[in-house]
């Protein structure tokens, strides 16, 4: 067979797997669906056979986000073991953690920037912008790569913990002699032990120091913020 025929025989089969391509992240599922609003998505990190539901934003700063965590109501439990952080927990209307598989696999596959929103409780926002923004494998214990911090008025409570492993309760891979996991009720990239504490304990506004939903550089160890949320996408 020629390569020329043999090309003909190959055309149909490669723009079909084309048009049935899986959306890896969100960005991917607004280049394929144009006219879809922000709203819940199924996306593939993995392969096609494994699917997981996000919610992708279009609107911020012109959409593309794949939302890799959130925090708005208290209504999700965060205090969880290794496993569920690894696979992810919550629901992907409200609060939820993606999982560290899954944020792994996206940001294997495309660089990502990332953006951290968050609003206090009595309706003031700040945000802290990242160009790049990744998570090694399990191996490697999901470390935290993170660089290229730009101030929206929250400061820069991450870039500290870059170069961390992933800690839980149940595996304490932080930079300390203590389990931060367990003192500040959460799981993150403790380091010695924390400049922010994205998924500590929801405890609405002030709270003991440390153990609530902080972001150090924006409003301390002692106030839990009403919100906040992560959201990746792939940088330019
Ligand atoms: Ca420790």
């Amino acid at each position: 067979m020629t390569p020329v025929v043999l090309l003909l025989f190959l055309a149909p089969l490669l723009s079909c797997c084309r048009a049935e391509a899986k959306p890896v992240d969100c960005s991917d599922v607004f280049q394929q669906n144009p006219s879809s609003a922000s709203g819940v998505y199924t996306i593939f990190p993995f392969s096609e056979r494994f699917s997981v539901q996000v919610y992708c934003d279009r609107e911020t700063d012109g959409g593309d986000w794949t939302v890799i965590q959130r925090r708005m109501d208290g209504t999700v439990n965060f205090y969880r073991g290794w496993d569920q952080y690894v696979a992810g927990f919550g629901d992907a209307e409200g609060e939820y953690w993606l999982g560290l598989e899954f944020i792994h696999k996206i940001t294997a596959k495309r660089a990502q920037e990332l953006l951290v929103e968050m609003e206090d409780f009595e309706g003031n926002k700040a945000s802290a912008r990242y160009s790049s923004f990744s998570v090694g494998g399990e191996c490697d214990g999901y470390k935290l790569t993170v660089s290229g911090f730009t101030d929206r008025g929250a400061g820069d409570s991450l870039t500290h913990h870059s170069g961390m492993k992933f800690s839980t309760f149940d595996k304490d891979q932080d930079g300390s002699p203590l389990n931060c996991a367990q003192v500040y009720y959460g799981g993150w990239w403790y380091s010695n032990c924390h400049w922010t504490n994205p998924n500590g304990l929801y405890a609405w506004g002030a709270s003991t120091y440390g153990i609530g939903i902080n972001w150090q550089t924006w409003k301390g160890f002692k106030y839990s913020l009403k919100s906040l949320t992560m959201k990746i996408r792939p940088s330019q």
